[in-house]
């Protein structure tokens, strides 16, 4: 098992639902528990135009081979409706893998620690606030990096979202999500059942 965390972003449509279903996606594989979501997070675009996002990250802690979760991640977003018609467009959902265990990955199309994970607010706050102490491979303890990144603009959303609020009602949230996303693990590594 490893322990990894994704970053969620969203600034079109309903943000704040896509993020909620997003994280219930996820719950629902066989292969991730979700060990601890942060607040959601109203944002300042950077780098990137568009309205405000909303932000927030998830620790999971998952079989699920890198590559596979990465895939999962594309998949999750495609079901939300996700289009890249320019570098950093405003998207209705976009996952990240911010850390997969000790892991440095520097391929193509995977680099691991996200390689801007430390120059963003909407990445580190929230990071810190569900690990305070977190230690990111090769670049020391993250918030260490929160001074330099005090100028972005980022504010804690007053009702958060309850998707996770325990793992009792994340077992519950899956289950429907079963019905609502058609999203269900089979069991293996790979994501299966597809989003509609
Ligand atoms: N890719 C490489 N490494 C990874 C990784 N660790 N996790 C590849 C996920 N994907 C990774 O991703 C582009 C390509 O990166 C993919 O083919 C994938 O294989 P994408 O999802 O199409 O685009 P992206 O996430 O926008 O790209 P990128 O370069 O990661 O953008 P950033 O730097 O994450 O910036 N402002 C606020 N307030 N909130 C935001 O969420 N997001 C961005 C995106 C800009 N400004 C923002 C926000
Ligand atoms: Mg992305």
């Amino acid at each position: 098992m490893t322990v990894a965390y994704l970053g969620l972003g969203a600034n079109l449509g309903d943000a704040r639902q896509t993020l909620k279903d997003a994280v219930v996606c996820l719950a629902q594989q066989h292969t991730i528990t979700v060990l601890a979501k942060s607040s959601l997070y109203r944002t300042a675009p950077i780098d990137a135009g568009g309205d405000d996002y909303l932000n927030l990250v998830v620790k999971l802690d998952t079989s699920m081979p890198v590559r596979h979760l990465l895939a999962l991640c594309h998949k999750i977003e495609h079901h939300f409706g996700r289009e890249r018609p320019f570098r950093n467009a405003p998207r209705t959902l976009d996952l990240d893998i911010l850390l997969y265990g000790e892991h440095a990955i520097d391929e193509p199309d995977l680099i691991v620690p996200h390689p801007r994970m430390t120059e963003r607010a909407f990445v580190l706050v929230p990071l810190v606030e569900i690990e305070p102490a977190l230690i990111i491979p090769q670049r020391g303890r993250a918030d260490a990096f929160l001074p330099g990144v005090a100028g972005q603009r980022i504010e804690k959303m007053k009702s958060p979202c309850q998707c996770l609020a325990s793992n009792a009602s994340n077992a519950a949230n899956a289950s429907d999500a079963a019905g609502t996303l058609g999203m269900a693990d089979n069991g293996d590594d790979a994501p299966k059942g597809g989003c509609r």
